[in-house]
């Protein structure tokens, strides 16, 4: 064992830049470290490395970046607030700009969706949105409905109710039976049925109906909630069949089961709408969002819940909390004084309609890929692409990291990857230049794999 002695830290400091200590979240820490890939700073569009170049963003960051990066009215927000307001506790005080962001969140979401309660992560709004779910069953005196329902290729981050209800293999193998009672829907994607397909696939409604079958095992009267993404992200960009989640919503309804939209990625803005309920006419009882609520600017998150289930837990003696949860950062003061810069960005700015009306633009240039070798599937949708990626015999997800490696050292270009699929969601503000300029150099990229 190592011993330090009291107070005098570890001997022989490391450099700052050396590389060991930190270990990576989702990433192949002993092949990054051999060939880091450094972001010094961010402006609009681009990343800057140490080294000097300039990488066109791609991803939004994360997802999350939809304003551009770096954008003033943001970090002077940012930059007011932590002079203003460091901290104050979110149990039993508040500050005002908490009230005024959760009332922007819920005039933004669909009618119903009125009451916001705040988190630091899409992960702990998934946690949120389900714990929220089983508190108002037992308040209405039906606590037996525990059971979830998720999906499979689902992600809703790495809590473990999160995984629970995810249907990633990796993120799930090696953590144990996590929560009891879980079971899961059939995912979307038929690619003989449904390949390069611009929006939602025609084919597919159906597959909702396996709610159906699930609910006649279980029983209804076990059953909390149905959790899904309206689209997929993490697992690879699948847009929901035509009439998909109506039939969702009609069966949970029936049933007296919760829906809940996990729109961590599809929130402010990425589909077009404020969100994919206002898109997709659909209207859940819970929403998570995430990422886009500040533009990746301050971590932010949180679930967005109808008033039937707000209501039915504000029962009860008036000095008892309503519900035992809660995190030492919901609401923070940063969080918040981003959250309303960006809001308001979003709003001047028309970033929404503008992710509409480039819709299309983007879907052509995706498409126009089509034909490469080792293209073997393109999604679109809002400001969202997918191109899946003929995967090296033996070694799933190789071609895609090779892709990802080579994009950001050879083409100064940012993609996100998962298995052997390019996902695509440059942030809102980005221009048809760009757009083009975007799938050109992975036109090049792809080539280039293709030798
Ligand atoms: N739900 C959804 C739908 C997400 O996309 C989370 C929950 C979790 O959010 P946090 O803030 O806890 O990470 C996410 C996160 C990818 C990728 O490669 C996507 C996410 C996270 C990491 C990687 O597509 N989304």
């Amino acid at each position: 064992m190592t011993m330090t002695a009291p107070g005098t830290g570890k001997q022989g400091r490391p450099a700052t830049n050396d590389l060991a200590a930190y270990w990576l979240p989702f990433t192949p820490n002993r092949a990054f470290k051999k060939a880091p890939r450094l972001i010094e700073r961010a402006s609009g569009m681009h990343y800057y490395t140490p080294d000097g170049r300039t990488i066109l963003d791609g991803t939004a960051g994360l997802w999350c970046c939809n304003a551009g990066h770096g954008r003033a009215p943001i970090v002077e927000a940012i930059q007011r607030a932590a002079a203003e307001l460091d901290y104050a506790p979110p149990f039993q005080f508040a500050h005002p700009r908490a009230f005024e962001v959760a009332t922007r969140i819920a005039m933004l979401m669909p009618g119903g969706l009125d009451h916001v309660f705040f988190t630091n992560s899409g992960s702990e709004a998934v946690d949120t949105a389900l714990k929220i779910a089983l508190a108002c069953h037992a308040a209405r005196g039906e606590g037996r409905r525990t059971r979830f329902i998720g999906r499979e290729r689902g992600y809703h981050g790495v809590g473990f109710g999160g995984i629970s209800v995810g249907g990633i293999a990796p993120n799930r193998k090696v953590f144990g039976p996590m929560l009891a009672g879980v079971d899961h829907l059939p995912h979307t994607y038929d690619r003989g049925r449904q390949a390069f397909c611009r929006g939602e696939p025609d084919w597919g409604a159906h597959l909702a109906d396996e709610l159906d079958r699930i609910v006649a095992l279980h029983d209804a009267s076990t059953i909390a909630a149905v959790i899904v993404e309206p689209m997929a992200g993490s697992t690879g960009v699948l847009a929901p069949p035509k009439g998909y989640l109506q039939r969702l919503r009609e069966i949970t309804a029936k049933h007296g089961i919760l829906l809940i939209f996990d729109e961590v990625i599809t929130g402010f803005g990425r589909l077009g709408r404020a969100s994919a309920a206002e898109r997709f006419g659909v209207v859940p009882d819970i929403m998570t969002f995430a990422k886009g609520v500040t533009s990746g600017a301050v971590p932010m998150g949180g679930a967005v819940v109808s008033a039937d289930i707000h209501d039915a837990l504000m029962t009860g003696p008036e000095h008892v909390v309503e519900l035992f949860h809660g995190y030492t950062y919901s609401g923070h003061p940063l969080a918040t004084a981003a959250a309303l810069a960006t809001l308001s960005l979003y709003e001047d700015e028309g970033l929404f309609e503008r992710a509409a009306a480039l819709e299309e633009a983007f879907a052509d240039a995706a498409m126009s890929l089509r034909g490469l070798d080792l293209v073997e599937d393109i999604r679109t949708i809002g400001l969202v692409a997918g191109i899946d990626l003929e995967p090296l015999a033996g070694a799933p997800g190789k071609r895609a990291y090779e892709a990802m490696e080579r994009a950001f050292h050879d083409h100064d270009l940012m993609i996100r990857i998962t298995a052997d699929t390019i996902a695509l969601s440059p942030p809102l503000i980005i221009s048809e230049a760009e757009i083009d300029e975007l799938f050109a150099r992975l036109k090049a990229l792809i080539v280039q794999l293709a030798k």
